[in-house]
């Protein structure tokens, strides 16, 4: 089934019919009105929530639970496993349409809510939309202190609700049902506001959401929320051309704004009229669409190599639609042209202002081709000596990676690297591959050909382990077609198989490709370089001597496990026996788990960048202290752009 296909028919009321009312919980209420309303954006109208997510406790099983039975023709339920599980599905989701829909989603009072809230700090984070409605304790109070509630010692209105704020874009408590007819369009206002949208709670006491109103007819009316393309303003434009025409070596970062914005085409022109290097961000991954001789690959911790050279030189950057984590800026070193100047894309004037860039606060695609024709205009075009040394850049890079990568080395099981390169032969136009923590995210941004349609969603805003099957769920729901491969360490897949049962009681078919590595690989890697000593990250038995992890591997049968929940499942120890199951997967209609044997310490080579993880100032090893060291002197390359 596709919900985005799911469209209601339209309500309309007479003039007299709008001034009358109908008595509805605020439960129902909620209901009716999320099945009237729409996005609509560049002309296509879609429902804004096609569906609601929930589990049920006693905190919304007799409300929401009933009003979905009784009044929920057009707003189809799903069961979830886990409520954090539920909003990464929503997340996924929402990604997959670029923000023009979401998913709701219920829980309970109290453990059910703040099983949201992790959920929902990956929703805002990454700028995602999503619509929590966590159960309440009690409005009235009459009946004391209820199950699941924290009673707060100083506090008497707070409950764990609470947690919520902070990771939300909008939050907003219900203690009468007549307080929906203003949270319920500020709600729908913040999801479609490409500047403001995020986790948006709206959290419903228990008593409160069975409890009757009488709404007004006109509540329920269809309402179409336009997602607006923000015009830059022109003179930020030719503030911005100034700098284009006198920088000998331009560069731009791609964010996530840009597939947000659907700014492909006018990047790709700017970028070959005035011949600037794109890096892309993780969230900007497959912002350059076909290959390019342009084209740098992945920016700063994570990065190409080749990236990262070309934007140490760079003396103007030009950042559209990112938030400039420090995954991206390596800590603010990367940038190592003593004039270097930024110039910034975006929506939000927050992300807009970082680095202290002159800022061209637009949509992506307006403001890259307001910038293309004044360009234009002022008659910028390619140098030829930064051509030649983006084309020198990307030659040793793709040189390296057929020499250190893409090869077998003896005695060992398949690298991460290997596995990569045949998914990504695998892959095809309209295939998506989802990923957000351990060694995954970063080796795709590395190495993964995101060109001729073969989709890459990485959420790397919050890295939230366990966030990526049921995120492949959410694009699966957004996209029938094409294969969507969940690309997971075996810590993740043990964090957070169990929405495969969702999977099967769904017919969402995802592709789980699971690296087993035998342990958090990539935080292990981190404390070799940065502690230099292995502890606590490998899945091995205690060791009765050392009393530590240091014992033999772990034996876990994850095909088995995956079986158990529907999937079909695959051992992989060689690249033949990897080729063959993702040519079976693609013709299976089950979800399928293919495990393949990884080698646990084989690792990309580095992105050649300073990142700010610091050594313990003290310790009584040597090999520690010499890091520290390195480290100290890695933090001069650390700069300050205002
Ligand atoms: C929920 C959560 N907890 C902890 C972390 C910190 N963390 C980042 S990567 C990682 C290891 C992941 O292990 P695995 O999935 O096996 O991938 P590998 O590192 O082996 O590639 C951990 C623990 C995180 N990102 N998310
Ligand atoms: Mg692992």
């Amino acid at each position: 089934m596709n919900p985005v296909a799911t469209a209601s028919s339209p309500v309309e009321s007479s003039a007299e019919d709008r001034d009358k009312s109908v008595r509805l919980t605020a439960a129902q209420a909620l209901v009716r009105f999320l099945q009237t309303q729409y996005s609509e954006f560049e002309g296509i109208r879609v429902r804004l929530i096609p569906a609601m997510f929930g589990i049920f406790g006693h905190g919304n099983v007799t409300s929401l639970g009933q009003a979905l039975f009784e009044d929920g023709a057009d707003l189809p339920y799903y069961q979830a496993r886990n409520e954090q599980s539920m909003v990464h599905t929503a997340v996924g989701f929402a990604r997959a349409t670029r923000r023009r829909s979401t998913l709701a989603c219920t829980s309970s009072i109290g453990p059910g809510a703040t099983n949201m809230v992790t959920g929902a700090a990956t929703a805002t984070i990454n700028r995602l939309p999503v619509l929590l409605l966590p159960g309440d304790i009690y409005a009235t109070r009459r009946q004391g202190n209820v199950l699941q509630q924290l009673e707060h010692a100083v506090s008497a209105d707070v409950s764990v609700n609470d947690c919520l704020r902070p990771v939300s874009r909008f939050f907003d408590r219900i203690s009468r049902p007549e307080q929906l007819l203003a949270a319920l369009p500020e709600a729908m206002r913040v999801l479609t506001d490409p500047a403001e949208t995020g986790a948006v709670t709206i959290a419903l006491p228990q008593d409160v959401s069975t409890e009757a109103y009488p709404f007004p007819i006109r509540f329920f009316e269809e309402r179409t929320w336009r997602i607006e393309r923000r015009p830059p303003h022109p003179a930020s434009i030719r503030e911005a051309v100034e700098l284009l025409k006198t920088a000998a070596r331009p560069a731009i970062i791609a964010g996530g704004g840009v597939h947000y914005s659907e700014a492909w085409d006018a990047l790709r022109a700017l970028s070959n009229a005035c011949g600037i290097p794109v890096a892309e961000t993780f969230a900007g991954k497959g912002s350059v669409r076909e290959d390019s001789p342009l084209l740098l690959g992945g920016v700063g911790l994570e990065g190409t190599p080749a990236g990262n050279r070309v934007l140490r030189e760079a003396d103007l950057v030009l950042c559209v639609g990112t938030r400039l984590s420090d995954f991206v800026t390596a800590s603010r070193s990367l940038f190592q042209h003593p004039g270097v100047r930024f110039l910034s894309i975006n929506v939000s004037g927050h992300d807009a202002a970082k680095l202290g860039a002159l800022t061209i606060l637009a949509d992506a695609r307006l403001g890259l081709e307001a910038l293309a024709a004044a360009a234009r205009e002022a008659g910028v075009s390619p140098r030829p000596p930064h051509q030649s040394a983006v084309a020198d850049a990307r030659l040793q890079w793709s040189e390296r990676l057929s020499r250190e990568v893409f090869v077998q080395a003896p005695g060992e099981a398949m690298s991460q690297g290997q596995l990569i390169g045949i998914l990504n032969q695998a892959a095809q136009a309209g295939d998506t591959v989802v990923a957000a923590a351990g060694g995954p995210p970063g080796d795709l941004l590395k190495i993964w050909d995101a060109t001729g349609g073969r989709n890459c969603q990485i959420e790397f805003g919050y890295s939230c382990m366990g966030h990526e099957i049921p995120a492949g769920l959410g694009v699966r729901m957004a996209q029938p077609e094409g294969e969507v491969y969940v690309f997971i360490g075996d810590g993740t897949y043990l964090m957070n198989p169990t929405e495969l049962v969702t999977a099967t009681q769904e017919d969402l078919k995802v592709t789980v490709v699971v690296a087993e590595n035998h342990g958090f690989q990539v935080i292990r890697r981190l404390q070799l370089a940065r502690v230099g000593r292995s502890f606590g990250n490998e899945f091995r038995v205690r060791d009765r001597a050392s009393n530590r992890l240091e014992g033999p591997y772990l034996q876990i049968d994850f095909a088995k496990n995956a079986e158990s929940m529907g999937a079909r499942a695959w051992r992989i120890r060689t690249i033949a026996e990897l080729r063959l199951a993702l040519e079976d997967a693609r013709t299976e209609t089950r979800s399928c788990v293919i495990v393949v044997e990884t080698e646990k310490h084989r690792f990309l080579p580095g992105s050649e960048v300073w990142w700010d993880a610091a050594p313990p100032e003290i310790s009584r090893d040597p090999e520690t202290t010499r890091l520290r060291t390195e480290y100290e002197q890695g933090l001069r390359t650390q700069r300050y752009f205002g």
